[in-house]
């Protein structure tokens, strides 16, 4: 009889700021890099959700699904509209008033300090991420905010996604001119360090909060027993996962990621004492962003260099595998179902992660992200019937307690997303979880929030604290 999901199990939802809030350029935000580069071929970030007028109505869905705690992200650019300096009264009033809102609804807060919207100001004036100079800029932002939200936020979140900020460089903005490659193992080494800065600052003027990454990250599964192959699923961890946790948790960087560094000219600039900045300052937890695993095979010396090609429209088949010759390439696994979007459907998956990192880092973990993506239409009676939704949180969250039940100390759960919002690569046409916001034609456009079959099911989970 498996353990049960903890007392304190923090059931949660998730979503980030210029998924859901709009008002892009509303009381003194100025633009991120995300407004203007990343969605702008198919999808704006000026409204989105208008979740920045409708929050108390959104906190009131949130008081009625059940929810203990809501992850979000604030806005650096709403924040500080010049990246630094000045802070912005209205701007920081908005996650004020939304920490108070879910407060006095019993709902915790969980911060995301940075969720891929760098005020466009900072790299125009220095190229961003790319420039050690971020790093004091971003201690800077921690400090405003630790100062004025510190005491109504217990747990936060520094940086999501670094991993796939590196892997799928299409969420920053890189220079041509210069090799990929390069600019990548950069970046990674500097927000290595501002995530590292922000932690020790947080230890200061946060002294009772909780902090940690929120990384996103997948299992490798060897293609088959050849030897080769299970030394190449070895090798995609290491690149693709233990690349960043192992910096994060320890402060290094792995003997054979060195080697492939040196070898390919890629190495970043290292100072000294960097390393040891960043072994000192370990995180509290580990936030784990989980939607499928993947299925590598050893890649010859022979094959050409590919990074993926992301499934954007939903059409079936659409991926394009990586492959780094000598070391790996990704392939599709024939025992997953998949979603329209190839995302490989793998609740098995989570547990193998989970313990993996129990294991490896014996740090506790909460599930930032975990959900599929849809296209849905309101039926007639103005429902969405998400029955395959709930069949995969369901069989998530099952996965989760065995985990738990492995010894994996698993605090909490946010589903992504807590409402419909704007997708990292696929617009509005594909959504996410519990609340459906009505944006399907034009005249009819009016942002309503429906609740889904999902939402109906994730109360009962929430009542009855994960009985299945
Ligand atoms: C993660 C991001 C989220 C979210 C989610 C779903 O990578 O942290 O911001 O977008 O993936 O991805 P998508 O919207 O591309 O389906």
């Amino acid at each position: 009889n498996p353990t049960a999901f903890p007392q304190d199990f923090l059931w949660s939802a998730a979503t980030s700021a210029y998924q859901i809030e709009g008002a892009y350029l509303e009381d003194g935000k100025s633009l991120s890099v995300v407004d203007l580069n990343i969605n702008s071929a198919y999808a704006d970030t000026s409204i989105t959700s208008d979740h920045y007028h409708r929050f108390k109505e959104d906190v009131a869905l949130m008081k009625e699904l059940g929810l203990k705690a809501y992850r979000f992200s604030i806005s650096w650019p709403r924040v500080l509209p010049n990246g630094r300096g000045e802070v912005n009264k209205k701007g920081i009033e908005f996650y004020l008033n939304l920490v108070k809102e879910l407060k006095e609804n019993g709902i915790e807060p969980l911060a995301t300090i940075y969720h891929f919207d760098l005020p466009d100001c900072l790299q125009k004036e220095y190229g961003g991420w790319s420039s050690r100079k971020i790093i004091d800029d971003f201690a800077y932002y921690c400090e405003v905010l630790f100062e004025h939200l510190g005491e109504n936020i217990k747990y936060w979140f520094t940086i999501n996604e670094q991993s796939n900020m590196f892997l799928l460089p299409y969420l920053m903005v890189f220079d041509t001119d210069k090799s990929l490659e390069k600019q990548k193992y950069e970046m990674n080494h500097i927000m290595t360090l501002a995530h590292a800065k922000s932690i020790q600052l947080f230890r200061e003027m946060v002294p009772s909060g909780k902090i940690g990454p929120a990384i996103g990250i997948s299992p490798n599964y060897p293609k088959s027993c050849d030897p080769k192959d299970i030394q190449a699923s070895r090798e995609a961890d290491d690149f693709r996962t233990y690349l960043f946790t192992d910096l994060y948790v320890y402060g290094h960087y792995r003997p054979n990621i060195w080697k492939y560094m040196l070898e390919n000219n890629v190495a970043p600039t290292i100072m000294e004492g960097d390393l040891e900045l960043i072994a000192g300052s370990k995180p509290d937890f580990l936030g784990l962003n989980y939607y499928q695993s993947r299925v590598v095979a050893y890649a010859p010396e022979t094959l050409e260099n590919k990074d993926i090609i992301l499934n954007t429209g939903g059409n079936k088949g659409a991926t394009g595998y990586e492959v780094i010759p000598g070391i790996y390439q990704g392939s599709s696994n024939q025992y997953l179902e998949k979603t329209d979007w190839d995302w490989e459907v793998d609740p098995i998956g989570l547990r193998v992660l989970l313990n993996d990192l129990n294991d490896r880092y014996h740090l506790p973990i909460i599930i930032t992200e975990n959900g599929i993506g849809a296209i849905e239409e309101l039926t007639k009676e103005r429902q969405v019937h998400d029955y395959y939704r709930i069949n995969y949180l369901k069989n998530h969250l099952a996965q989760c307690r065995l985990a738990i039940n492995d010894g994996v100390k698993l605090f909490g759960y946010c589903p992504w997303s807590f409402m419909d919002l704007l997708s990292t690569t696929s617009g509005f046409r594909k959504r996410y979880e519990f609340v459906f916001v009505n944006r399907e034609d034009e005249d009819l456009m009016d942002l309503s929030r429906i609740k889904k079959d999902s939402f109906y099911w994730y109360k009962n989970i929430i009542e009855t604290n994960g009985d299945m």
